[in-house]
């Protein structure tokens, strides 16, 4: 995330020296305007921001760290707008949340997640409800999200009418206790009268607590206008911006919440359903400082690991006891937490690295899954036991065979799994490094091809 902005800034910091000039400030702001102007930060917003910046230095006294905690401040307050950040409840619930957007925003992927989101992370009892009657396979693709993510879902087949539909999710809600109840609706190419008397409609129904903008990144400034025609027809309380993992240039969510003075909640960052980030306006900064962001990561891997487990599998490390069934389920909790790519750009300095790294994608890595089906052919003592298989060789085949692999393969990942257990008990015993890390060291051994 923002890797451009990101490293652009520690450039332009390393323009100035602990004390300095007026000179050297010159130059440093220069090179910070052409670096925002690059990311297609709006120039009025790049102006404000460099003439509060030099301001903010020079009464300070120039230096390297006054005109850092010039750029953060000026950064955080850039990112801030009047309102909610990250999700607020309701304090009766269930907290009704409308999505807006025009079509192909993103609106029905980021419904999907942020309910995701909801349960796993704030385990919430959340209900999705499809109020996108325009596109015939606009309920289907919801069906299709929620059964694959195993979330709630409210469609009437029998209703032609969104406000309706609306409607009765909200009471359906009520009635059977959830928490949060998020409403899919449907967009058009672009604004017309016809869609705003739709969710006008929609919100009167509901009286929604939340209203979201779902708005597509890649269509920079353009996204920031429409934020404010629906903002001014419709009254929005967030947005959140989709496709971020495509732009390179980051500027729309730089500025947007100043242009429209409405904040940014979330950004989406990929196709998969964990692939949705909170925008906390201190914590993106902090990341654009190159300073990581740990609350994020450990929030992220607190929802997710679970302590106890978390220990057991250290434990098993040390001892070199780590056996396929437990590399199964860390797979699975990793993959919970969405790409590496953005885990890593919360940790301190490993930003920088962030764009270097190729997406190691858990799901569709062939190395992956030649893994899986060995393990999936195992009987469950073998999964268990790893060390049954190191000379065995009729059962080496069987696993072979099953896996539609060829023993070479086998040999090579069996191979590669103990070297990985053998590093990481080594790792383990020598400090206590925690499992998270043990495990990124594993895989980075198991050298994954993209
Ligand atoms: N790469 C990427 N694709 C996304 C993201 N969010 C949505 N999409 C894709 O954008 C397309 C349109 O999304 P959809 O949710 O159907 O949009 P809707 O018409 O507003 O409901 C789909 O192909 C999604 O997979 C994102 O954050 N990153
Ligand atoms: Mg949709």
């Amino acid at each position: 995330m923002f890797d451009n902005i990101s490293s652009g800034l520690s450039k332009v910091f390393n323009k100035l020296r602990f004390q300095d000039d007026e000179k050297a400030l010159k130059k440093a702001l220069d090179e910070l305007k052409k670096n925002l102007l690059k990311s297609d930060v709006h120039f009025k917003t790049v102006k404000e921001l460099i003439t509060n910046v030099e301001k903010e230095t020079k009464e300070k006294g120039i230096g390297k760290g006054t005109f850092m905690k010039a750029i953060e401040d000026n950064f955080t307050k850039l990112l801030t707008a009047p309102g909610n950040y990250g999700f607020v409840f309701a304090s009766t619930p269930p907290t009704v949340v409308l999505m807006a957007g025009l079509q192909g925003s993103g609106k029905t992927t980021t419904t999907a997640k942020l309910t995701n989101y909801l349960k796993e992370m704030k385990k919430k009892k959340v209900l999705m409800v499809a109020a996108d009657l325009q596109r015939l396979a606009a309920v289907e693709q919801l069906k299709q999200l929620a059964e694959a993510n195993n979330l709630d879902l409210f469609y009437d087949e029998n209703s032609n009418n969104p406000v309706e539909i609306a409607k009765k999710g909200v009471e359906y809600a009520k009635e059977k206790f959830y928490d949060v109840v998020l409403i899919d609706t449907a967009g058009r190419l672009a604004i017309d009268e016809e869609l705003m008397d739709e969710l006008k409609k929609v919100k009167e129904a509901t009286n929604p607590n939340e209203i979201f903008y779902v708005a597509d990144s890649l269509t920079g400034q353009d996204a920031i206008r429409t934020a404010k025609k629906f903002d001014d027809d419709l009254g929005i309380t967030g947005v959140i911006l989709t496709k971020f993992d495509g732009d390179s240039k980051g500027g729309v969510a730089l500025s947007i919440a100043h242009q429209i003075n409405k904040p940014l909640r979330f950004i989406g960052t990929g196709e998969k359903i964990p692939d949705l980030e909170v925008f906390i306006p201190e914590r993106i900064t902090s990341r654009l400082m190159g300073a990581g962001d740990i609350e994020s990561l450990v929030e992220k891997t607190n929802a997710i690991i679970d302590e106890k487990e978390a220990k057991k599998i250290n434990k098993k490390i040390k001892k070199g006891e780590f056996n396929f069934e437990d590399f199964l389920n860390q797979l699975e909790s990793m993959k919970k937490m969405g790409s590496m790519k953005n885990l890593l750009g919360m940790i301190p300095g490993m930003g920088q690295f962030s764009k270097a790294l190729k997406e190691m994608d858990l799901e569709n890595s062939s190395e992956i899954k030649k893994i899986k089906a060995m393990i999936s052919s195992m009987t469950p003592k073998e999964r268990k036991e790893p060390s049954l298989l190191l000379k065995a060789n009729t059962r080496k085949r069987r696993i072979a065979q099953g896996a539609g692999l060829s023993i070479q393969e086998t040999n090579k990942i069996l191979k590669q799994f103990q070297n990985a257990a053998k590093m990481a008990k080594k790792f383990a015993n020598k400090k206590g490094m925690p499992n998270i890390n043990d495990l990124m060291k594993q895989m980075g051994n198991m050298k994954f091809p993209h």
